[in-house]
């Protein structure tokens, strides 16, 4: 006893320990209100051994704190969504940036004085809970605004189209894209039969797999995603009067991707990359935000264009319609608890405010049915509206009753409305009360019933095609690029060359760079489309690379030091890039650090084997002589350069790195993105290059589309 008192007074920690007769750890209360107890409050006294019959006899049923313990751990996993399965959320609020009362009578868009609170979740859609934040794939972006009239969710993507047009194909495109039922895999990938093989015979898909293909699906960050609300909606004001209305989120860090070889290294070197870029920059304070914005338009307008509104495989170019900034969005707390919060909030379109209204997109009718249905069953009961993440934050009241872990307590008699025994009770409200915009303009968004795709809808490629040409030309590359590299891998042959005939009618230089790179020239097959596809207007604004303005906000830069590391180099380097919104990362060949050529110690924030390149928006080389001998015969370091060359980073360097450069085949002048930093202005110049963010014009001579 004196042993275990003495060994406990030499702790650190400040709880008592000691240990038991097995030589297990004990922590034991300091304060009586730090009891551990069961899920019924009674303390618990040892939480290290069960409860036996004699020490090394066997364990008893009657172990209550036990069985408990294992019957609920059992029951730890729920079922994941069925799709947008992987998913980050934070919270945050909205606030308007003007009043918006001339076209909605949402309260809370009424006034810049109005803050909302808001939960955001960003999402995978094909893999699984467990899978990687990198594959080639939409990105959800759930919105849930905790309004003062009730919970307004806006459930969108970072595309502003969608692969189908009716709600109906939903189970058949999604069984398409995830894994194959009888092998069980691709897990979290498109790029297989069964996918390009629904796609390939759905030419409404064309336009969004254009979208996918495209740079948009490898984003670098879930803060740099803009964001879209899809389907055309309905403003209604105060008289009444419905405007048509698309929403659309704009990153303040602007709207930036990875390259395809990065994304599949990053998967592997960090498959939380996003996950954690989130967590972090909200942890430390850099607040990702995002301008609301909508597109407003009335019937006129949208009589005149070429397609229907009412279609969400099409968008209105901004070029047409222009962008209306109406608030912004800070994310600002990350969940305290990530099963809690972000596992079990329940978004669902349905969602709906005073002010706000559905428009007869028969997509976004199929999912007003499906978000409540699929929660039923994933959060176990029609309650899950209680949950601290999904309840509003205005009163709720109403005589709905009972069911499946139930939490609110109803007091009183009266369960049904009208009633006279309880006047004080809830009451229909006229006034504030939701009411649907009940006009619907166009003779045949009424009358008979029928199974029935409008004609409106049957322009499949016009709109893929307005796509791929807005491009810069790096990402035309990468569209052709992506094509091929799924198609390479589908193996039924009938389906490449179906999907080559698609590609055909998008555009002749995507369809035959297509061909070419996979080694199929001529053998797209001749497929007849529905309606011929016309040449619209260009719109430079889908083009994420000819909107990009140069920054280096929220991004990051690694450092790669050895022992002998110039300090005052790398200080004027971090004063830069901390000057321009980064974040500098030193990275060393051991997690100790380094000994600068001062002899002082440098801490490394990560270690060279742990810190691929990938994982960073620009790098610098910062070796001694000594260093850079050791590092050129380290396969990590010469990746590690070879990598950031690849991905087409801008890369600072000291002269002493030059057997790295060697070993990694780069030129130390290789273009201007490659850049000294002992000459005079280097570290300027360096940072001007970073904020360019990638060098397109190295890319042609690294790599062919095929
Ligand atoms: Fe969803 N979708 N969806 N979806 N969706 C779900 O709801 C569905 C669609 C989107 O972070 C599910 O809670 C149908 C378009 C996001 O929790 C489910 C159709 C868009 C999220 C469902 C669509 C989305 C979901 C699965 C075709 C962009 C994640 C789990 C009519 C505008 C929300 C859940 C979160 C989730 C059904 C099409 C966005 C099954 C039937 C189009 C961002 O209800």
């Amino acid at each position: 006893m004196a042993q275990k008192a003495a060994k406990r007074a030499t702790q650190k920690s400040n709880l008592a320990a000691s240990a038991g007769d097995g030589g297990e750890t004990h922590q034991t209360v300091k304060a009586p209100d730090q009891s551990l107890t069961t899920n019924q409050g009674i303390p618990i006294s040892d939480n290290q051994n069960s409860l036996k019959s004699g020490a090394r006899g066997p364990t008893l049923l009657e172990d209550f704190a036990l069985r408990e313990k294992i019957t609920h751990f059992d029951h730890e996993r729920i079922p994941e969504r069925i799709v947008h399965a992987r998913g980050s959320g934070a919270h945050g609020y909205f606030q308007p940036t003007k009043s918006l009362s001339r076209l909605t009578k949402a309260a809370f868009l009424q006034s810049p004085a109005t803050k909302t609170e808001v939960f955001a979740r960003f999402s995978t859609v094909a893999g699984g809970a467990g899978s990687g934040d990198m594959p080639r794939d939409v990105r959800g972006f759930a919105v849930k605004f905790y309004t003062q009239e009730g919970n307004f969710d806006l459930v969108g993507n970072n595309i502003p189209v969608f692969f189908i047009q009716d709600a109906i194909k939903f189970p058949d495109l999604i069984h398409s894209v995830k894994m194959e039922p009888d092998r069980g895999y691709p897990q979290a990938a498109s790029a297989h039969d069964t996918f390009w093989d629904f796609a390939s015979l759905m030419p409404e898909s064309m336009h969004m797999l254009t979208w996918v293909m495209s740079d948009r699906a490898i984003p670098r960050s879930l803060r740099m995603i803009e964001g879209f609300g899809i389907h055309t909606f309905r403003l209604v004001n105060k008289n009444g009067d419905s405007t048509f209305v698309k929403f659309h989120w704009r990153p303040a860090a602007g709207a930036v991707s990875v390259v395809w070889d990065e994304a599949v290294k990053i998967n592997g070197a960090d498959p939380d990359f996003h996950r954690r870029d989130l967590f972090e920059a909200i942890e430390k304070g850099d607040f990702p935000e995002w301008e609301f914005c909508i597109q407003a338009f009335d019937q006129k307008t949208a009589d005149s264009f070429e397609f229907d509104i009412l279609d969400a495989t099409k968008l209105i170019p901004e070029e047409v319609v222009p962008l209306e900034v109406i608030g912004k969005m800070v994310l600002n707390r990350n969940v305290d608890n990530f099963f809690a919060e972000t596992e079990q909030a329940a978004f669902h379109p349905g969602n709906i405010v005073p002010g706000i209204d559905f428009t007869n997109d028969p997509l976004l009718q199929g999912r007003l049915f499906s978000y409540t249905d699929t929660q039923l069953l994933r959060l176990g009961g029609p309650n899950f509206h209680e949950l601290e993440i999904n309840r509003p934050r205005c009163p709720m009241r109403n005589f709905q009753r009972d069911g499946i872990k139930r939490q609110i307590v109803p007091t009183g008699r009266v369960a049904y409305e009208p009633n006279s025994l309880d006047p004080a009770g809830p009451r229909e409200n006229p006034v504030v009360g939701y009411t649907t915009f009940a006009e619907q303009n166009a003779e045949d968004e009424q009358g008979d019933k029928l199974r029935i795709r409008p004609e409106s809808f049957a322009d499949h490629y016009s709109q893929a095609r307005l796509f791929f040409r807005s491009m810069s030309e790096p990402e035309q590359r990468h569209i052709i690029s992506a094509f091929a590299f799924e198609l390479g891998k589908v193996e039924t042959i009938a389906i490449r060359t179906r999907m080559l005939g698609h590609l055909m009618i998008v555009d002749k230089t995507l369809g035959a760079g297509v061909e070419a790179a996979l080694g199929m020239e001529g053998q797209a097959d001749v497929i007849k489309p529905a309606r011929a596809p016309i040449d619209m207007e260009l719109s430079p604004t889908l083009s994420l690379i000819k909107k990009a303005e140069p920054t280096l906000m929220g991004r990051k830069v690694a450092a790669l030091v050895t022992d002998g590391v110039d300090e005052g180099l790398l200080g004027s380097l971090r004063a830069a890039v901390e000057k321009a919104g980064a974040t500098l990362a030193v990275v060393a060949p051991k997690i100790g650090g380094v000994k600068t050529a001062k002899g002082k110690k440098l801490p490394a924030d990560q270690a060279l084997s742990g810190a691929p390149s990938v994982l960073f928006d620009a790098v610098v080389l910062l070796p001694s002589q000594e260093g850079a001998a050791m590092l050129a015969k380290e396969a990590a370091a010469v990746d590690w350069l070879r990598d950031a060359f690849g991905h087409l980073k801008v890369i600072g360097h000291v002269g002493a790195a030059k057997p790295i450069f060697d070993k990694a085949a780069v030129a130390p002048k290789a273009d201007d993105g490659v850049i000294d930093l002992q000459r005079a202005g280097g570290v300027t110049a360096f940072i001007a290059a970073a904020k360019r963010h990638r060098v397109w014009k190295r890319e042609p001579n690294l790599r062919s589309p095929g």
